[in-house]
């Protein structure tokens, strides 16, 4: 590995999701797992947990109200005593019964205040975690046609989002996450990029938009649209998973690691790697049947082995076969950093980081999971709704 390639590597940062940590299903089963967190702190325990053993992943986002708790500057203590910091703060307006028929885009003016002061309140848990983002998703849409009218949800979405807006400072951003459908199975009300683009757009320079990988039609090209919005520079963040067929949730990699390199690709391209890129990349995933801890370590390290290989594609030569129209030759070039195992090199660095150069056998030898098993005893552990 090149020592441009390996300082990028050295300072990349993925940020673990709280709720990865908790029990999740589907709609038809929650497994409990034994040694799940009961709280904030504990999932913090656990995000600090993949950080010591990867060396890349020093942030942890909440989810409010899963994680809410009564002193958030105790929390971000707490946290900064684990060696890892509280990262971007995601609003949830969509687990409670007022918002049967939305949250911000409801018909009811009283639906939509109520929404819209949780959303304030998360603002102010990102004034006293110093957390720099906060990441809007909204379940908000209708299951049948002229349920609602379209256009007027739009115009409920975009006030909305204006007043969340306007409450930011300093460098505090608002990051829109779309999804194509689910829970609404008609018309979501932010649905694609694009809607969430135009938003962003009216809102000003401190409104990015967040790519969830899962939330797109099968096929699309998701590259595309990370090409396309770091040009227009609204590409703040990534939700990195994997799915088969829809949202699907699964680790980062684990379904289309090709995918995963081509969007990375388009990232080492633009030099967006490390955290001055300004972008986040962050998981957001359930782990359902499988280990928590062990999963959301293998999906880290995919993510950096996909950032590895985009790495190494050789920049100069991939613009002259471009530029000479060598169609073949400028795929081969890209396949060719794809190809690469860069396992190895990887090991290798984290052996420089004063990493085992195993992480995940690392993690097995510890007896973490057999230690917070013992500990975590009587209490809920968490998980949806929790
Ligand atoms: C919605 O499916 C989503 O991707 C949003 O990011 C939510 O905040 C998260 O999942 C909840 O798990
Ligand atoms: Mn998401």
């Amino acid at each position: 590995m090149t020592h441009t390639a390996a300082a990028v590597l050295r300072r990349q940062h993925i940020e673990t999701p709280s709720w990865a940590y908790g029990n999740s299903g589907t709609r038809f089963k929650v497994f409990a797992q034994q040694g799940v967190p009961r709280n904030a702190y504990e999932k913090i325990a656990d995000a600090a947990t993949v950080h010591r053993f990867t060396g890349v992943a020093p942030t942890v986002a909440l989810h409010i109200p899963w994680d809410r708790v009564d002193d958030y500057h105790h929390l971000s203590r707490y946290a900064a005593e684990q060696g890892i910091q509280l990262g971007t703060i995601n609003a949830n307006v969509f687990q409670d019964d007022d918002y049967r028929l939305g949250s911000v885009t409801n018909p009811d003016p009283a639906v939509r205040r109520k929404a819209i002061e949780h959303l304030l309140e998360c603002v102010d848990i990102m004034d006293a975690t110093g957390s720099a983002d906060l990441k809007l998703w909204f379940s908000d849409g209708t299951n049948y046609p002229g349920q609602d009218d379209l256009r007027s949800r739009q115009d409920r979405l975009a006030e909305a989002l204006q007043q969340a807006n306007s409450r930011l400072t300093g460098s505090q951003r608002l990051l829109l996450e779309y999804k194509l459908f689910e829970p609404a199975f008609y018309a979501t009300d932010v649905p694609d990029w694009g809607t969430a683009y135009a938003h962003c757009v009216e809102l000003g320079p401190r409104a990015q938009v967040v790519i969830d990988t899962g939330h797109h039609a099968p096929g699309t090209n998701i590259e595309f649209i990370v090409a396309f919005l770091l040009r227009q520079n609204k590409l703040g963040a990534f939700d990195f998973n994997s799915r088969f067929y829809a949202d699907d949730d699964l680790m980062a990699g684990a379904a289309d690691p090709f995918q995963l390199f081509r969007i990375m690709n388009e990232i080492a391209a633009a030099d967006a790697v490390t955290p001055d890129g300004g972008i986040a990349f962050m998981l957001d995933q359930c782990h359902n049947i499988e280990p928590k801890i062990q999963a959301v370590i293998r999906s880290v390290l995919n993510v950096q082995e996909a950032t590895a290989k985009a790495l190494l594609v050789d920049r100069t030569a991939l613009a002259a076969a471009q530029k000479a129209g060598e169609v073949l030759g400028a795929n081969d070039i890209l396949m060719d950093a794809y190809h690469t195992d860069v396992r190895p090199m990887l090991r290798q660095l984290r052996e420089d980081m004063g990493l085992d150069p195993d992480p995940i056998t690392a993690y097995r030898r510890s007896g973490y999971l057999e230690r917070v098993t013992a500990e975590r005893v009587g209490g809920t552990a968490a998980g949806w709704g929790a």
